[in-house]
């Protein structure tokens, strides 16, 4: 059964303690809701970014955990980027992917290989330390402590439904160079 994008979050939410997020995508709306004011960047416009971006917050600051929300399309996108991160070894590293199948933000259009393509695989070819499918939101909560200590790079594909909400019918947050800022200055002053 999948779970709702939401209650996935809902769930990493309560068990990050400090980590830093990056969400992309169907995700960001979401992820404002529920963390609001928190050390997170979001990636939106540069699609197939989000675990690049991760992975500069994650080689900058090892000392904290950092979680990417990624889209699967975008993923598939930039697939080359699964061997950038498992080249640069992030231990602190965690890499949610959200598969629900689709490019929901830009219309819900099928991505290649619909369901079928194999993350968990991909990211064990690419050299990630590890890589787990978890496609229900209670085997989620009871995992994710040990998840978020494990160490990095990990893939973690989250079987789910369609968002409430993309960023096209939820529009807004604070731009992301602002955001950029935002983080900059809280990582120097933590
Ligand atoms: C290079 C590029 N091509 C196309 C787009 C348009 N676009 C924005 S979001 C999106 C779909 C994202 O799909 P996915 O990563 O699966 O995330 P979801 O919306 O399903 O959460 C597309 C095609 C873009 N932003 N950048
Ligand atoms: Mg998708």
């Amino acid at each position: 059964m999948a779970m709702k994008p939401e209650e996935a979050l809902r769930a990493i939410a309560a068990a990050r303690g400090d980590a830093l997020c990056v969400p992309t995508m169907t995700t960001a709306p979401a992820w404002r809701t529920l963390a609001p004011d928190d050390q997170s960047v979001g990636c939106v416009g540069f699609m197939g970014g989000a675990s690049s971006l991760g992975l500069g917050l994650a080689l900058a600051r090892p000392d904290r955990r950092v979680l990417v929300f990624d889209g699967d399309g975008s993923l598939l996108m930039q697939l080359g980027s699964l061997a950038t991160v498992a080249g640069a070894a992030p231990r602190n590293l965690v890499h949610f992917l959200f598969k629900n199948g689709v490019y929901h933000t830009s219309g819900a259009q099928e991505i290649p290989g619909g369901g079928g393509v194999d993350f968990v695989q991909m990211a064990k070819g690419a050299g990630y330390r590890a890589a787990y499918a978890i496609t229900d939101v209670a085997e989620l909560q009871r995992r994710l402590p040990s998840l978020l200590r494990e160490e990095g790079p990990i893939l973690v594909e989250l079987h789910t439904g369609l968002a409430d909400k993309t960023p096209m019918t939820d529009r807004g947050g604070v731009p992301f160079a602002e955001q950029v800022e935002r983080l900059r200055g809280r990582l120097i002053a933590s």
